[in-house]
């Protein structure tokens, strides 16, 4: 048996050894191999090169347990945990300079479908701010930052005056309106709204309570593996619409009261 604390451990050292070549790659300049679905759905050569890096130190590792990347897919576990990964999230911001983008890992029991899986461990890194985001189930989430220093996070409900609420669009046209439909929907509780374009500091946003709410559409497993045991590890609540777990329909991470709030608001 290994305990979610010993997948915490493995998970932090990689993340923050593929965060600084990421980093590094980033400081070389930023080679755009592939536009994929839309002009906005880029991967560049280190998303590539740091998920090769991920999946070589976990398979030596742990040589029994699966893998889910964005980049190069899926391989089978033997041992029950599988790493749901995504090298770089928030790509287009690590093309464009913007220091808002993570390496986020997490292993998780069970299958790798976030409507069945129990999440065990994770880590968010920012290697461009130096912040470490963890969680390991039961354990509770903490901030390791070069910033604001070490913290065990816990969320807090919005003040009255109205909650900063972070969201993203999907890349599909086919998606817009409804995006801007659910955005005007959420204005009446919104202070403000911010667009970040990492889904994964998103999360992790609300966990460290710098957001109040973080909703959208599309994500994939990887993109909410580590951050939604993060938000949950810190007092929050993640989930979809109406009661069903966070995923490609819906994913929704706030404080508690909130959370229904903002989801009732949602589902309408
Ligand atoms: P990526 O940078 O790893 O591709 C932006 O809202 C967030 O959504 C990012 O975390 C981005 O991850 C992710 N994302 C990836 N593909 C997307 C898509 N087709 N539509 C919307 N968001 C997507
Ligand atoms: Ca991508
Ligand atoms: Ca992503
Ligand atoms: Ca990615």
């Amino acid at each position: 048996m290994t305990t979610p604390l010993e997948l915490q451990s493995l998970a932090i050292e990689i993340a923050r050894e593929a965060g600084a070549l990421a980093a590094q790659r980033r400081r070389e300049g930023v080679h755009i191999a592939a536009t994929k679905s839309a002009l906005a759905d880029i991967v560049t050569d280190a998303d590539r090169e740091v998920e090769e890096l991920i999946r070589d130190r976990l398979s030596t590792a742990r040589p029994g347990d699966g893998f889910l990347g964005e980049e190069s897919g899926e391989g089978t576990s033997t041992s029950g945990v599988t790493w749901v990964v995504d090298p770089i999230d928030g790509t287009v911001n690590y093309a464009y300079g913007i220091p808002a983008y993570a390496v986020s890992i997490a292993a998780v029991q069970g299958t790798a479908d976030p409507a069945e899986w129990t999440a065990l461990a994770g880590a968010v890194f920012n290697p461009a701010v130096n912040e470490l985001f963890v969680a390991a189930r039961g354990e509770g989430a903490r901030l390791h930052s070069a910033i604001e220093g070490e913290r065990r996070l816990a969320v807090a409900e919005p003040s009255p005056a109205g909650a900063l609420i972070a969201t993203g669009f999907g890349y599909d046209p086919a998606t817009h309106a409804g995006d801007l439909a659910r955005l005007s929907s959420v204005m009446p509780l919104a202070r403000d709204i911010r667009r970040i374009g990492a889904a994964s500091l998103d999360l992790v946003g609300v966990a460290a309570g710098r957001l109040d709410a973080y909703y959208e559409r599309g994500l994939h497993p990887w993109d909410l593996a580590a951050g939604t045991l993060i938000v949950e590890e810190a007092g929050g609540m993640t989930g979809g619409y109406s009661g069903e777990r966070a995923g490609r329909e819906m994913t929704v991470a706030a404080a508690p009261e909130f959370f229904r709030r903002l989801t009732d608001l949602l589902s309408n």
